[in-house]
């Protein structure tokens, strides 16, 4: 089952500059910064309100965020929703139709199994799924 909107990715090009930059728009900094080698991104995660905002930048011209910003500029990259049982919603929407593009979650960021739905498959928008690991 979906629970909420967990985070908004935006693909940056220079996480350091990205960083002061949202730091002046929220009024405080990042309370996380990660690599995630298997996604070959580097993230800083910023707090407003209930809401998170996760940065990316590519740390590998081969990334994901990379072809992304290299097709489409900076912006907003993926919608993340929060999940509770990340193998059965996986299950639920691969029946409903949508392309899943792992058939077992992921380790990402911020202590979540994450997995990612194409944007081909929901109106163009590169949905992740993510669960906290307990
Ligand atoms: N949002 C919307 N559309 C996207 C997109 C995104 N984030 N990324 C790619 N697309 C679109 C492209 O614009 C392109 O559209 P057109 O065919 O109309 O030009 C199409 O998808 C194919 O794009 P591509 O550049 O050829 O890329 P690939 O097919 O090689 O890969 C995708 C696309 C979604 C499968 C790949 O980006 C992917 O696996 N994404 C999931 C993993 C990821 O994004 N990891 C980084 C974040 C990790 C984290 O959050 O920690």
């Amino acid at each position: 089952m979906i629970l909420r909107i967990e985070h908004l990715g935006i693909a940056v090009k220079d996480l350091e500059s990205a960083n002061a930059l949202f730091t002046k728009l929220l009024g405080s900094g990042p309370y996380k910064t990660e690599s995630v080698a298997s996604e070959k991104v580097s993230t800083s995660f910023f707090k407003t309100g209930e809401s998170k905002i996760e940065l990316l930048e590519a740390s590998d011209p081969g990334s994901a965020v990379a072809k992304f910003i290299e097709k489409r500029g900076e912006g907003i990259h993926h919608v993340a929703f929060e999940v509770d049982d990340i193998i059965q919603t996986m299950a639920d929407l691969k029946n409903k139709g949508f392309q899943l593009l792992s058939d077992v979650p992921m380790k990402g960021a911020d202590n979540k199994l994450i997995c990612f739905i194409h944007p081909k498959s929901s109106s163009g928008v590169l949905v992740e799924l993510c669960q906290e690991i307990r």
